[in-house]
């Protein structure tokens, strides 16, 4: 099967660190083509990045439906554009927040997730609410590192995992979860050092969608979810109409 993980902001470094996460976790018929839009900002921190990834975001998952893909990744812990990727797409698509959750709420009473900068920690919130997470969610924490110095900031790893161990404790919670798509890398060697479970949403994210393609499973379409109605799309949006 072919899955298509998008990472919707522009940085191509950051592609590559998930693209590693999510090749080493797929299976042997499975083949991940790691994507970046060609507009968009570098990162995603703000709800104004958010909305302004989505159009590249879409154009992925567009690219990914003439290639015929069988399953989506958006791998940005905001899901930005996640209703409307699923809208547009055949397979099943699937957020790393949304499957970080989800894995997290197996492994115990409780999980913490640890983002970026504290700015980010509301929409953390907003999706555990909106994916009925909201009781095994004990606590958000903000390593206040901006996501593209996780890469270039050697004390980086160090920090996160000081903040993920102080984070069990003061939440009483269970497992970790790792609130960006730039720490994938770390998921193993943080688990390792604080003794505890940590979920890398983008490893959970193409296992699930990895699982729903096997059961021969996709996004229900008859109604919320079907293609979108056709209509005009004007000025830099004009080819976004669907046909
Ligand atoms: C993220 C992420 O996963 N990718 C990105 O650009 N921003 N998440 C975050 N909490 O800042």
């Amino acid at each position: 099967m072919l899955l298509t993980v998008v990472n919707p902001n522009t940085s191509w470094e950051m592609t590559t660190v998930i693209s590693s996460a999510a090749t080493a976790v797929a299976g042997p018929g499975t083949t991940i083509r790691a994507v970046s839009p060609a507009m968009g900002p570098a990162s995603i921190e703000s709800h104004y990045d958010e909305a302004l990834a989505v159009p590249g975001l879409l154009a992925e998952i567009a690219a990914g439906e003439a290639l015929g893909s069988d399953g989506y990744v958006i791998a940005c812990f905001g899901d930005p554009g996640l209703q409307a990727a699923r809208e547009a797409a055949r397979g099943p698509v699937l957020g790393i927040a949304e499957a970080a959750m989800h894995a997290a709420s197996f492994l115990g009473r409780g999980f913490s997730v640890v983002t970026t900068l504290p700015r980010t920690r509301g929409r953390a919130w907003d999706l555990a609410e909106h994916y009925g997470m909201r009781r095994f969610c004990l606590g958000v924490h903000a390593c206040d590192i901006p996501v593209l110095e996780l890469d270039s900031d050697p004390y980086a790893i160090k920090t996160v995992t000081d903040i993920c161990r102080a984070a069990l404790r003061r939440d009483g919670s269970d497992a970790i979860v790792l609130g960006c798509a730039g720490m994938s890398a770390w998921c193993a060697q943080i688990g390792a050092d604080i003794g505890a479970p940590v979920v890398d949403g983008v490893s959970a994210a193409v296992l699930a969608v990895q699982s729903l393609v096997t059961m021969g499973l996709r996004t229900g379409d008859r109604e919320e979810f079907a293609a979108p109605p056709p209509k005009r799309y004007s000025g830099p949006l004009r080819d976004f109409g669907m046909a």
